[in-house]
């Protein structure tokens, strides 16, 4: 008989700061497992990151867990792995409380030598796993994973489900960041459930010795990039269905509100200039920001004047007017002139990095004779002091690092 499940990926429940977008996150969660119950599959897999941190918002997890609850109680097994941001190498994560509610079942790989073989006992089916570490650290685990007792078994239908980008296979946004070579998974599994890649992807790989490897993308997004995406191609989640060797795979999308794009390219104009040709934008936009996501990315370097300057609460204030349901502002890569430096060389990296810090501390205004006599110099000592990253191996606390941080920079500041 067929095996019938659900493959989700990066939920990211209590996400965003905005409210809105908060509940529309739960609310796709909640609704795409009321489709699992209602298609009556065999299970479900969530291939990590089911919440955007360990401990997150208690309201958003009782609700989450209300919708899990019922779909455990149609019958429904939830299995999952770790992801990146729900994943804490010090506090218990909010996802071991509920596994040992019995919400939902947690793949185990704490030990590589040992990872374990979940039997899901109606079906059959054999689930191993990876859970995701902090920053990059399931590499180690990977290449130590023994899998061979997973790859001899062949009792039943076998699905792999991991939170990792695979090296072969990474998307452009994320070429520079460390994947895990193909060659570390186990093989012979007819399905990998993938996580953490925030783009959809299905590979097949059964040539390789390896077999269907599927990248759902985000349930619902994540973060300013995942709804510009989203702007673009709907996001959901999979139902796969295995008899055999056949695989059938079939993307569900879940389209609660539409996302509407706009750039506004603010090079050249002063911070008045912008905050007008933004309101004069939103009273002409007609019907189609209505019940939608509206994100802004106002970018370029002004002529005059300041971002904080621009009257933003205003802009959204007009969007809202129209009928805009949420209105996200990027302005990340909106500078002032003040702060661009100028064109410098040197000889070497120190040359050109002191010159640049002399050259934009000359022209920084201000009364504090230190600063203006030794600006050069502080800025540089504070950025080397900065760039010195929280020691993971060391497992260096963050709060220790952070008094650490502050410490050195009031040396430099001569404020001690
Ligand atoms: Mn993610």
């Amino acid at each position: 008989m067929a095996i019938r499940f659900a493959h989700i990926a990066d939920v990211h429940l209590g996400a965003f700061r905005d409210a809105t977008l908060r509940e529309l996150n739960l609310e796709a969660f909640k609704r795409c497992l009321s489709e699992c119950t209602a298609a009556k599959l065999d299970f479900v897999i969530i291939a990590g990151d089911l919440f955007h941190v360990a401990l997150p918002d208690m309201r958003v997890v009782d609700e989450a867990t209300k919708a899990m609850r019922a779909c455990r109680d149609a019958g429904l097994r939830i299995y999952l792995v770790y992801g990146s941001h729900d994943y804490s190498p010090t506090a218990t994560s909010v996802i071991d409380v509920l596994a040992s509610a019995g919400v939902l079942r947690k793949i185990h790989s704490d030990d590589a030598a040992h990872p374990e073989i979940v039997v899901d006992a109606p079906t059959g089916a054999r689930l191993a796993g990876a859970c995701a570490r902090a920053r990059g650290l399931e590499n180690g685990f990977f290449e130590k994973a023994a899998w061979s007792e997973f790859e001899r078994d062949a009792s039943g239908t076998k699905i792999f489900v991991f939170h990792s980008a695979i090296d072969e296979h990474k998307p452009e946004f994320l070429s520079r960041s460390e994947g895990i070579p193909l060659a570390q998974f186990p093989r012979g599994c007819t399905y990998y459930a993938g996580g953490h890649v925030h783009e959809r992807a299905e590979i097949d790989e059964t040539q390789r010795g390896f077999g269907r490897i599927v990248f759902p993308g985000p349930l619902f997004s994540a973060d300013y990039r995942d709804l510009e995406a989203a702007s673009r191609h709907d996001c959901g989640y999979y139902v796969v269905e295995i008899e055999g060797k056949q695989v059938k795979t079939e993307f569900k999308s879940i389209k609660l509100v539409g996302v509407v794009s706009l750039e506004f390219n603010a090079a050249g104009k002063s911070a008045s200039e912008v905050g007008a040709v933004l309101l004069e934008k939103a009273s002409a936009v007609g019907t189609e920001v209505e019940g939608k996501i509206v994100l802004a990315k106002v970018f370029g370097e002004l002529r005059e004047g300041k971002p904080g300057e621009i009257d933003f609460s205003a802009v959204r204030e007009a969007f809202a007017a129209r009928g805009a349901k949420v209105f996200y502002l990027n302005r990340g890569q909106l500078t002032a002139r003040e702060a661009a430096v100028q064109r410098v060389e040197g000889a070497n990296k120190r040359e050109i990095e002191e010159r640049a810090f002399a050259q934009a501390s000359a022209a920084f205004e201000t009364k504090n004779a230190f600063l203006r006599a030794e600006g050069g110099r502080v800025a540089r000592e504070l950025l080397r002091s900065f760039s010195k990253a929280r020691d993971e191996e060391a497992k260096e606390k963050k709060g220790d690092y952070e008094t650490k941080l502050v410490r050195e920079a009031a040396k430099i500041l001569g404020i001690d």
